[in-house]
């Protein structure tokens, strides 16, 4: 069963303790903002033992797929001749179009900015040559505790796919574990894609056919279950659809039900869904032409109720899904509601998006997590998250205090942990 409830937490409502007037209660939230540590619970970051995977440094910041859906608005430059470009030309391409010769103040572009103050570095030059000497002289692992002390976090949660091929063999020769970075068994290619998957199982020995019949089930499950053994993730994950249906009789509930959600139960660890992309949209601007849909969550209902020794970890990528999935948490407290993912990561939605969680779900779920994919991205997402927090929890203790329950430091604290922290490892039994 679920243990997303804070029972076991010590009282911290001491009445002994300094109760936080209308005035302090901004800068304390503020305060203990900034010296929390965060459990950055969803991004695709690697460890260093996974090698040329981890992306960082000043042309990978630019060639963020958040940033090249934005170039083809301000540039004439195509698909075709961007695509066409070396690393170090592409990185040029979008600098000149969204940082010198427009403001750079969409949330993915002000959030290079931010980076290159972050280290001292000009933010409106010309060119980016000082940017390049800065990150190519950085010692890969020093770097990364610097980035993750500048972000305030202490651990970032990867996304890695047992059936990548440049992945899966660094795995298996056993890639050595950092306390820095936790696994996540990624399921997008077996769930999403089978059809052009199910032989690359065969051929590694396991006897699944096409149509998913037969022993199929449980040897997708046999081979869920060795990857778990071997990578010891903390939960497995899946990106859907906003068509995602359940159950229905298609090659994917049969494998949710029959492999990837016993294997959860064996290991006991969460299932992640990530809910509502409309896989390329525009195909030309390759990651960057994925859109979004509205999705219908009666598929995640079935899911909770059919299934309550499972728990889920879920992300919708609607605006107008938010609401029912604050509704199915109160329903179910196997499904915890995590992040503003992807298009919803901006302050304005972020904040309508997190007042309505608290007050639906009070601190019992996890407002945000980065998704970064360039190291270095983490310091800018999770300034940005403290940046917009702060005014709404602080405007929930000032309604508290309003209504009788004066707000201490401690209790500050201690939601702040639970938010960020406790929620996750909680509810990945951790
Ligand atoms: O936000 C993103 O970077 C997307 O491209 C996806 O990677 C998404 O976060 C996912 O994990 O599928
Ligand atoms: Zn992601």
């Amino acid at each position: 069963m679920a243990t997303n409830t804070a029972d076991s937490e010590p009282a911290v409502a001491d009445r002994a303790l300094p109760k936080l007037d209308h005035g302090q209660l901004g800068s304390v939230v503020e305060e203990e903002l900034a010296a929390a540590r965060f459990i950055d619970v969803h991004t695709h970051l690697f460890m260093p033992s996974l090698g040329k995977l981890g992306l960082w440094g000043i042309d990978e910041l630019l060639t963020y797929h958040y940033l090249e859906a934005e170039l083809f608005r301000s540039s004439r430059i195509t698909p075709g001749q961007y695509f066409s470009l070396s690393a170090s030309e592409k990185a040029y391409a979008i600098w000149k179009a969204l940082f010198v010769e427009n403001a750079p103040v969409s949330e993915a572009a002000r959030g290079v900015v931010r980076v290159l103050h972050a280290f001292d570095l000009p933010t409106a030059a010309d060119d980016l040559r000082e940017a390049r000497a800065f990150f190519n002289s950085q010692e890969p692992r020093a770097h990364i505790r610097r980035v993750f002390e500048l972000a305030g976090i202490s651990e970032a949660v990867m996304t890695n796919d047992p059936l990548d091929p440049e992945e899966a063999p660094l795995w298996e020769r056993g890639a050595e574990p950092d306390p820095q970075f936790r696994p996540v068994l990624r399921l997008d290619r077996i769930l999403n894609k089978w059809v052009d998957q199910w032989l690359s199982l065969n051929s590694q020995g396991y006897a699944v056919f096409r149509e998913a019949r037969g022993n199929s089930s449980a040897e997708v499950r046999r081979f869920l279950s060795e990857w778990c053994a071997r990578m010891k993730p903390v939960y497995m994950a899946v990106s859907l659809p906003d068509t995602f249906t359940f159950p229905d009789d298609g090659v994917r509930s049969r494998l949710l039900a029959e492999a990837v959600l016993p294997a959860c139960r064996e290991f006991g660890i969460p299932l992640s869904l990530m809910i509502g992309v409309r896989y390329q949209v525009n195909p030309a601007l390759r990651l960057a032409g994925d859109g979004a849909g509205r999705a219908d969550l009666r598929a995640l209902e079935h899911l909770c109720l059919t299934f309550p020794d499972n728990r889920f970890l879920v992300s919708v990528l609607s605006r107008e899904n938010q609401h029912e999935l604050c509704i199915y948490a109160r329903k179910f407290n196997n499904l915890m509601p995590f992040g503003c993912w992807w298009f919803l990561n901006n302050p304005s939605i972020v904040e309508e998006i997190t007042r309505e969680r608290l007050e639906m779900l009070g601190t019992s779920f996890i407002p945000q997590h980065s998704d970064a994919r360039i190291l270095e991205q983490v310091i800018y997402k999770w300034h940005n998250t403290r940046r917009t927090l702060a005014p709404i929890l602080t405007n929930s203790y000032r309604l508290l205090a309003e209504d009788g329950r004066p707000v201490t430091r401690a209790a500050v604290r201690r939601d702040i942990n639970r938010l960020f922290r406790d929620n996750f490892e909680r509810f990945c039994g951790m």
